[in-house]
């Protein structure tokens, strides 16, 4: 009798411990990560991605496009729609209009958006053009590309030639950062000139040509400002090849181990750090709260920079911030 009453309560506490399991693995929901391109920036997100993806148990399947750009990543989208088995996406879309038709059909197909590090429309998901993404979490280009010009015109001593290193055209963050840009040099520097801005399709190759040929044209430059990891690495080795590290000054946006070699070396002056673990994280950590039903998410999340010069770099509180990729 207390053989059979000893297992009967063994049994019914097997039971309740295995209960909450059995209801998380039930309700564990499926996420898609789809970022803009294979970069250390996105390889960062994609770890705080995972780590959430632990610690909430939830399933992630990621797709990273090789190059940037809609006619690459939207095949991809089209195709993780066709799984069949997503029930949210985290993306970055790779240009804020052209995006919207094909993001537009994966919440058709029943999948809710949550947008990383680049936003569709004007980024105002409650009285802009677009609104049905959960949210947006990433930096304030716009600010970022006011330090970016701040820093860069200290660096020259407020006058000078400047030119800009970009992307693409049409792509949320590398639009704001040169906005932020041009509105500085424009308001606060009379004596510094803007002479040019050229879009490297996020190759570096191409960023390497378009600033060299900058500095043939522009003998005099006195700075030039890399909107992201290759336009930045372009940037720098452009200014090295033409023997001109440390007289035309370098501000990288994105914290590289590239860029913070640059920085020691005396050729970048500022490192633009974003943080896009948090973003990746916090992503994750929005899709579990929607499905829990929390009806509050904030639509916009910004998530803050850390600008990092060669007085602070060492510092750890600072240091922390530059990506680490495995
Ligand atoms: O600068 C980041 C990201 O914020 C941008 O949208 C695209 O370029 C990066 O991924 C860096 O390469």
């Amino acid at each position: 009798m207390l053989k059979k009453s000893l297992f009967a309560m063994l049994f019914a506490a097997l039971v309740l411990a295995a209960a909450p399991l059995t209801a998380r693995a039930q309700d564990r929901i499926t996420v898609g990560f789809l970022p803009g391109v294979v970069d250390p920036f996105y390889q960062v997100m994609q770890l705080g991605v995972e780590a959430a993806a632990r610690d909430l148990g939830v399933k992630i399947i990621t797709q990273i496009p090789a190059t940037w750009g809609v006619a690459v990543q939207t095949p991809i989208l089209d195709a993780m729609i066709a799984r069949g088995d997503l029930d949210y996406l985290v993306t970055a879309p790779t240009d804020k209009d052209q995006m919207i038709g094909p993001l537009e059909a994966a919440l058709d197909a029943g999948i809710k958006i949550i947008t990383v590090d680049t936003f569709l429309g004007d980024g105002d998901y409650i009285n802009g053009p677009v609104t049905f993404p959960i949210s947006y979490i990433g930096s304030d280009n716009i600010e970022g590309g006011r330090i970016s010009a701040r820093g860069l015109a200290k660096a020259i001593g407020g006058s000078g030639k400047v030119y800009i290193n970009s992307t693409n055209p049409n792509v949320s963050s590398v639009e704001g950062r040169a906005i932020g840009f041009y509105e500085v040099m424009d308001n606060e520097f009379p004596n510094i000139e803007i002479v040019g801005l050229d879009f490297n399709l996020d190759d570096m190759n191409t960023a390497v040509q378009q600033t060299a040929a900058t500095l043939q044209r522009v003998p005099d430059l006195a700075g030039v400002f890399g909107t992201n990891v290759f336009s930045a690495q372009g940037a720098g080795t452009a200014v090295v090849n033409a023997g001109l590290g440390g007289e035309v000054q370098v501000v990288a946006y994105d914290a590289t181990q590239f860029a913070i070699e640059q920085l020691r070396e005396g050729i970048v002056s500022l490192v633009l750090a974003q943080k896009p673990f948090d973003m990746g994280y916090m992503a994750i950590q929005f899709a579990v709260a929607d499905a829990a039903g929390v009806t509050s998410l904030p639509r916009r999340v910004e998530t803050g920079f850390a600008i990092i010069t060669s007085d602070n770099v060492d510092d750890p509180a600072v240091a922390r911030f530059i990506y680490q990729v495995p």
